[in-house]
């Protein structure tokens, strides 16, 4: 009998979440049902930043043990979390180290010393990955080598939970291309650098596309008895391959936003772009399910909202910070949001207000004005890559599809079809978990393709349109300009 409970571990930086989805026949819509919902985050120890996979693996076993506990017998699952951050292996599956997070300084210098040795243009020739000191090319760089040799296998985050889960170690694709390690000509890791790292290609497990199917759970995780009868498939493991998966689009000429703790805004594409032009202004190509590609660029996103809420000692809601940022005189204060000081700054609200000050802006003061500060600044940031992006592929966008949280932020998708004068189609939030759910269903052959699971999650999943409206066009060239004027200082 066919499998009609499809479970989707879908892990951010900042949450994680089990869902269940399955299709309603006969209307064909897709419904998602939350089981379990749990927080993350990373914490520091002696200096360095962690992540507690133990934890993580955990919450996946609750969130199994509850959808049993619910009358779940029988269900696929498949598991995205963010990308680049790894775990070394031994042989028999113990971790040599703890699981360091991107935000971690130690990467701080390690792609220029990296590149004494190899040079830029000759990464991005072989992986058109662009340059971003989390990548796992540079974590590993800088990593102790004893360690390194000591590996008999290095998996990224989502395959470490599949082996835990199964006891199955793969190199699922879309997330391995994030390690930028894929050489995009023959498809596996490129031996050079590799060499460079000093690890060879034994290290890593086969590469596995989305959509094969992995195995089940453990004897020992089986035997408990608490838990449903598993078929692990993997799915697009990196968590913006799924959220694109996700996207409602009907059209061929739509951009995507993921937005969560990072903004990922680009396009599918069937091919890498490596001209010289996308490498110097750093977009990426990163690898999707069927051998398509996104080509993007990282934006720092609501992680900036999220360090100013915490920081006001979690007195406000998201929610309640966009209300008060709607209060406030558009574009009075702007970022540069991807400058790297706000990767990991002590202070967030500090840090945005000492940045105003040293460019010479109004330094914003309460909630609302720093809230009101980090949403203009990203959808100027948003304007900004959407010409570079257009421009580099040479084709013009119809609309711009938000996914995931940041589609709720009505102030910011309104400001950004503002200044960009096209459509933005918001939603659904949880394209992450959906596009990881119609994997499973392609891969059991409830539904065909990409094609259909986008035409599903479109008449399934509200989606709010907002229509551009006119802008004082001085305000507008003002807030351009500025912005156009931080981006080199
Ligand atoms: C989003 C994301 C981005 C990746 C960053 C770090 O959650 O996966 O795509 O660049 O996190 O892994």
């Amino acid at each position: 009998k066919q499998v009609q409970n499809h479970i989707a571990i879908d892990i951010g930086a900042s949450s994680g979440r089990v869902v269940c989805g399955t299709l309603q026949e006969p209307e064909g819509t897709l419904s998602l049902t939350e089981i379990h919902r749990f927080s993350n985050g990373f914490s520091e120890k002696n200096g360095n930043l962690y992540w507690d996979v133990d934890y993580l693996f955990a919450e996946i076993v609750k969130g199994l043990q509850k959808a049993k506990s619910k009358g779940i017998e029988h269900c696929t699952v498949g598991i995205d979390t963010w990308a680049v951050d790894y775990v070394l292996l031994d042989q028999k599956g113990t971790r040599i180290h703890e699981v360091f997070s991107y935000r971690d300084s130690r990467t701080d210098g390690a792609v220029q010393s990296l590149h004494r040795n190899i040079s830029i243009e000759s990464v991005y020739e072989k992986t058109g990955i662009q340059v971003l000191p989390i990548n796992t090319l540079y974590q590993l760089f800088v990593h102790d080598q004893a360690d390194l040799e000591a590996a008999h296998s290095i998996l990224l985050v989502p395959d470490y939970l599949y082996y835990r889960l199964t006891g199955r170690r793969i190199s699922e694709v879309t997330n391995a291309s994030t390690t930028g390690l894929l050489n995009l000509q023959t498809r596996d890791y490129d031996t050079d650098l590799l060499a460079l790292l000093g690890l060879s290609k034994e290290q890593f497990p086969p590469l596995t596309e989305p959509g094969e199917q992995i195995g089940e759970l453990t004897d020992d995780l089986a035997a408990r008895g608490d838990l449903p009868d598993c078929e692990f498939i993997a799915v697009a493991t990196h968590d913006t391959a799924s959220a694109v998966l996700g996207v409602p689009a009907s059209s061929d000429k739509w951009g995507f936003l993921s937005s969560g703790t990072w903004s990922l805004i680009g396009v599918e594409r069937a091919s890498a772009i490596i001209s010289p032009e996308a490498m110097e202004r750093n977009y990426t190509n990163e690898w999707g399910a069927f051998g398509s590609f996104r080509f993007l660029k990282n934006i720092m996103g609501m992680w900036l909202i999220q360090k100013v809420r915490e920081e006001c000692g979690g007195q406000y809601s998201f929610g309640e910070l966009v209300e008060l940022a709607k209060q406030e005189i558009p574009f009075r204060s702007i970022i540069y949001c991807n400058d790297e000081r706000f990767m990991n700054p002590s202070n967030m609200i500090s840090e945005i207000q000492s940045y105003c000050a040293e460019v010479g802006q109004l330094v914003p003061k309460t909630p609302g004005e720093i809230a009101r500060c980090v949403f203009d600044s990203l959808a100027l940031s948003y304007y900004f890559y959407v010409q570079d992006l257009q421009l580099l592929t040479g084709e013009k966008w119809e609309r711009l599809h938000i996914v995931g949280g940041g589609a709720n932020n009505g102030l910011l998708c309104q400001i950004s079809a503002d200044l960009l004068e096209i459509e933005i189609y918001a939603g659904p939030t949880e394209s992450t978990a959906l596009g990881n759910v119609v994997i499973q269903m392609i891969s059991v052959g409830t539904i065909a393709d990409i094609k259909e699971a986008r035409e599903i999650i479109y008449r399934s999943f509200d989606v709010t349109i907002y229509i551009p409206q006119e802008m004082d066009s001085s305000l507008k060239t003002a807030a351009l300009a500025e912005f156009a004027r931080l981006q080199v200082v």
